[in-house]
């Protein structure tokens, strides 16, 4: 008896809370039924004017996630008096901010106070994805918005690391090497400064020639693209075939030397995951898989869920000023 008691207060302490804190498809299916399509049609208008919105949702949301977990903090501005996440230098080129702000404006209208910033930023990028030619695939949704952003908080992984060392901030977030090369093939969209590769061009670690695992081709082009004295902060895709279009071209530009970024060049090159690159490389679809499947693994990380946190009425500030 006093067992079966205890019993029923474990299923009340552990069972219970745990059910409530479960993201869910259609979460918002009876307190807001029109909010997916509200965000896919923010995403389809914006897509149609913009093609690059994909790159910028992709690694907003991957910076948003592993910080302190998938609940919007990255989207807090600052204020004269206390920097938030966007001041820390990993976040200096996120972009897409105002892409959150449209379709956040759009819900309250529809449904106030009821869609969170963190489900928006994951919808909007999901439907990114599909646009761009990735994966169709159903998100669950229930995230609540954080109380806390502090750029002292961001400690995301550098391009310059080795596969071994990115895997660390992987595992730490609880995901396995293949799944890292899964999500490192969102590099098949979007854009790098030239001053997180340039180093690869010409005096690579000090040896006076440009990294030996790049195309000398590539290393032709980056330079060309990088001494542009006309324009002021240079950029090149991170995937020199189909640049704006989630397929499987990153993990065949890689194999064949034409990484931009250190870290995807690796990728082919380490022992650990050359074997998932060239796999990729020559599947599509088990890519595209493997690429919903971890988009939804990495959308649970850290959720706030039940009464955390709160539904910020404005994706940039906290509810009450802190
Ligand atoms: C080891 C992990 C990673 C490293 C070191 C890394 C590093 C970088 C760097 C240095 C850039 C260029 C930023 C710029 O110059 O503006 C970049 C861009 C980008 N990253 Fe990553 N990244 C990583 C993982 C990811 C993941 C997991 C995703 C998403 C699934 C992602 C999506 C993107 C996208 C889409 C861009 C292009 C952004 C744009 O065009 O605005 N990255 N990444
Ligand atoms: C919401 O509706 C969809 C489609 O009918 C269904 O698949 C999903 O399970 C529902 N979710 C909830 C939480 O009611
Ligand atoms: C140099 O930059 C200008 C201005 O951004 C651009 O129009 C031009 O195409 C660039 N040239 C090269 C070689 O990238
Ligand atoms: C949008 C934003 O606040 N960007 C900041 C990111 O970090 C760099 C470096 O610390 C700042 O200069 C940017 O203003």
């Amino acid at each position: 008896m006093v067992c079966k008691m205890k019993n029923v207060v474990l299923v009340l302490l552990f069972v219970l809370p745990l059910a409530l804190a479960d993201l869910r498809v259609g979460f918002y299916n009876s307190t807001c039924p029109q909010a997916e399509s509200i965000v896919r049609q923010v995403i389809q208008k914006r897509f149609g004017a913009d093609r690059s919105i994909t790159a910028a949702l992709l690694r907003m949301h991957f910076h948003d996630c592993f910080v302190r977990g998938c609940e919007a903090s990255i989207l807090i501005d600052s204020t004269a008096k206390k920097p938030s996440e966007k001041t820390a230098g990993p976040n200096f080129s996120v972009r897409g901010y105002d892409i959150i702000d449209e379709a956040k404006k759009s819900l309250e209208a529809a449904c106030p106070s009821t869609v969170s910033c963190a489900d928006i930023i994951t919808l909007a990028t999901r439907d990114s994805v599909f646009l761009a030619g990735g994966p169709s695939y159903n998100v669950p949704t229930g995230r609540r918005d954080g109380l806390v952003s502090n750029p002292d908080e961001v400690d995301l992984p550098a391009p310059s690391l080795s596969v071994s060392e990115a895997l660390q901030a992987f595992t730490a977030k609880g995901f396995t090497l293949t799944e890292m090369v899964t999500l490192l093939g969102g590099h098949s969209v979007g854009v790098a400064h030239c001053g997180l590769f340039e180093d690869r061009l010409s005096n690579f670690q000090g040896t006076g020639a440009p990294d030996p695992t790049m195309d000398s081709s590539l290393v032709a082009k980056l330079k060309g693209i990088c001494g542009n004295s006309t324009s002021n902060d240079p950029t090149a895709f991170l995937d020199q075939s189909t640049s704006f279009i989630m397929d499987n071209q990153f993990y065949k530009q890689i194999m064949q030397k034409k990484g931009v970024l250190q870290i995807d060049q690796e990728l082919a090159v380490d022992k650990s995951s050359a074997g998932i690159v060239s796999r990729f490389a020559s599947d599509v679809n088990s890519f595209k898989t493997s690429f919903a499947s971890a988009m939804v693994k990495m959308g649970n990380v850290q959720v706030l869920t039940g009464n955390a946190g709160e539904i910020r009425r404005n994706c940039r500030a906290f509810n009450q000023p802190k």
